[in-house]
């Protein structure tokens, strides 16, 4: 193997690594833990999207998500799960606790007052 080839398929492997992390590597898929008491629980980053935007649960437990709302950009100063009838407004620089225990199982989207930014909460049936 001369030094071209190495180039090529080094870069080769660069490009796929960069492709592979731009389709997936940006949604960060998390399971919530659950506390001592019972209580799964995440915390969620809200600036210019969520983040974590993919979590997981339980069904039949009580979730508890914690969002702290990092900007003052009005886009995110609500979020919906539309599925759990819940809409929230998040204060900006405060977590806002949103409870409730998920009846049932499947992929729910939750997103901001406008629809624009987008997570999913999956709960499994356990
Ligand atoms: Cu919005």
């Amino acid at each position: 193997m001369d030094g071209i080839e190495a180039g090529v398929i080094i870069g080769g492997v660069a490009a796929m690594a960069f492709v592979l992390w731009y389709f997936f590597g940006k949604r960060k898929r998390v399971s919530a833990s659950v506390n001592e008491k019972g209580v799964q629980e995440i915390n969620i980053t809200v600036k210019g999207g969520y983040s974590p935007d993919v979590i997981v649960v339980n069904k039949g437990m009580p979730v508890r998500l914690n969002f702290y709302r990092d900007e003052t950009s009005s886009c995110s100063e609500q979020v919906i799960f539309g599925d759990f009838r819940i809409a929230r407004n998040l204060p900006a620089f405060k977590t806002t606790k949103i409870e409730f225990t998920p009846d049932k199982a499947g992929e729910f989207t939750f997103t901001c007052g406008m629809n624009m930014l987008r997570g999913k909460l999956i709960v499994m049936s356990s």
